[in-house]
């Protein structure tokens, strides 16, 4: 059985420190990094201001930096061919577009906050799938960030850490075009190991939720479809419109407030399902909350199955592939499984009996061989920490 592996942070780190060096010449001063996420339950529901409840991945993105002397900004990547180059004014503007805008757009939104980002070049490196629905993009913008901020001398506290939330998710809607709500960010910045953590979007505030999941001999799978996913198209964007019409047109502020029986005033039926999924989903997330606080895992994976009908039926943002994994691994003996992430694509996440863990793999291979799909990828999600630093700052030739 082979899984994506997270890496470990001791050669990874060593890893973008000798990349950094090989494309610029010099030392990096200090290296971010922070965790791609999955995502439990809670679909769609941040830009709503209703509940989530992702989890932070081992599996992460490191990013090296080093201040200029000048005004001058380079960014590369491993994984990228293309590296960017600009100035320091030219961040926020047209100049830049994709993957490097999600840095770009980092350093852009601190400077609108105040700070005074100089020069910099920044290589980054990582293991998070790009494209998997697995939040490479706010891994990326976490990683820069919280290197960024202590090249700033800017003390790590609870504060710091959701100003860079809001850092980062103005990079990703007002620098890198992808209208999304947020999850993605709070949890790469506010993550606890061995937990979810469940976001109200209502009010910002978190909770971490712990998964005693060994203990009840159960395993997070994340299963790849391999589809590629991109919240810059149109689907993602479409889907938060409707939503806002729904509100809109129940006189509300978002569909927190709006409860089924409302839904009935909708006059599309297209907006109504969007809406209902909207509402049950974040009922859900209270309720799965609940479940896993009672060990309830099968009432868990009864969530899970919900979840994804509700996405796949009134949401429609499911897809064959995420469809076929749901449908084996439950098949094959996972309790529970659902897509996970925007949709269109992406990964699914199974709750599984560890010792069921192989044969539920092989039996979603075989599947995805007997569709003619392309070959899906596993890892293991098991709940992990926030973004941080690896490697102290210390002193460069600037
Ligand atoms: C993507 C977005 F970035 C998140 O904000 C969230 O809306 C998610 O899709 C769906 O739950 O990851």
């Amino acid at each position: 059985m082979s899984f994506v592996e997270p890496g470990s942070p001791g050669d990874l780190t060593r890893d973008v420190q000798s990349g950094f060096s090989t494309v610029f010449g010099r030392d990096p001063a200090v290296v971010g990094r922070a965790p791609g996420r999955v995502n439990l339950i809670g679909e769609h529901t941040d830009y709503n201001a209703g509940l989530c409840l992702p989890l932070a991945l081992p599996h992460a993105t490191y990013a090296a930096v080093a201040p200029r002397e000048d005004d001058r900004v380079r960014i590369a990547s491993r994984q990228v061919d293309q590296p960017w180059e600009g100035r320091l004014g030219a961040l926020g503007g047209d100049s830049v577009s994709g993957w490097a805008a999600y840095v770009a757009g980092v350093l852009w939104a601190l400077r609108e906050a105040g700070h005074e980002v100089p020069g910099l070049d920044v290589y980054v490196d990582g293991t998070v799938p790009l494209g998997a629905g697995l939040s490479s993009s706010a891994a990326l913008e976490c990683s820069v960030a919280v290197a960024v901020a202590e090249l700033l001398g800017l003390q790590d506290t609870p504060e710091l850490r959701r100003d860079l939330v809001e850092a980062c998710m103005r990079a990703e809607t007002e620098v890198a075009g992808a209208p999304t709500g947020g999850m993605d960010q709070t949890v790469a910045m506010l993550a606890e190991a061995g937990a979810a953590l469940l976001i109200d979007f209502a009010d910002h505030t978190t909770r971490a939720v712990p998964l005693a999941l060994e203990e009840a001999g159960l395993g997070l799978l994340v299963t790849d479809t391999r589809v590629s996913h991109a919240l810059v198209d149109g689907g993602y964007a479409a889907r938060r419109r409707d939503c806002e019409q729904a509100a809109s047109e129940l006189g509300l502020s978002s569909l927190r407030q709006a409860d089924l029986t409302m839904l009935d005033r909708l006059d599309d039926e297209r907006i109504r399902r969007r809406a209902r999924h909207i509402v049950t989903e974040i009922d859900r997330v209270a309720d799965t909350v609940s479940a896993v606080e009672a060990g309830d895992w099968p009432e868990v994976a009864r969530h899970f199955l919900a979840s994804h009908v509700s996405m796949r039926d009134d949401f429609e943002i499911s897809c064959p592939e995420l469809d076929t994994v749901v449908q084996t691994a439950v098949e094959a003996g996972a309790l529970g499984s659902r897509m996970t992430g925007g949709g269109f694509g992406g990964s699914a996440i199974s709750l599984v009996p560890l010792e069921r863990l192989d044969a539920v793999v092989r039996a979603v291979d075989a599947a995805f061989v007997a569709a003619s799909f392309r070959a899906p990828a596993h890892l293991r999600a098991d709940p992990s920490s926030a973004a941080g630093l690896v490697q102290p700052a210390r002193p460069t030739s600037r």
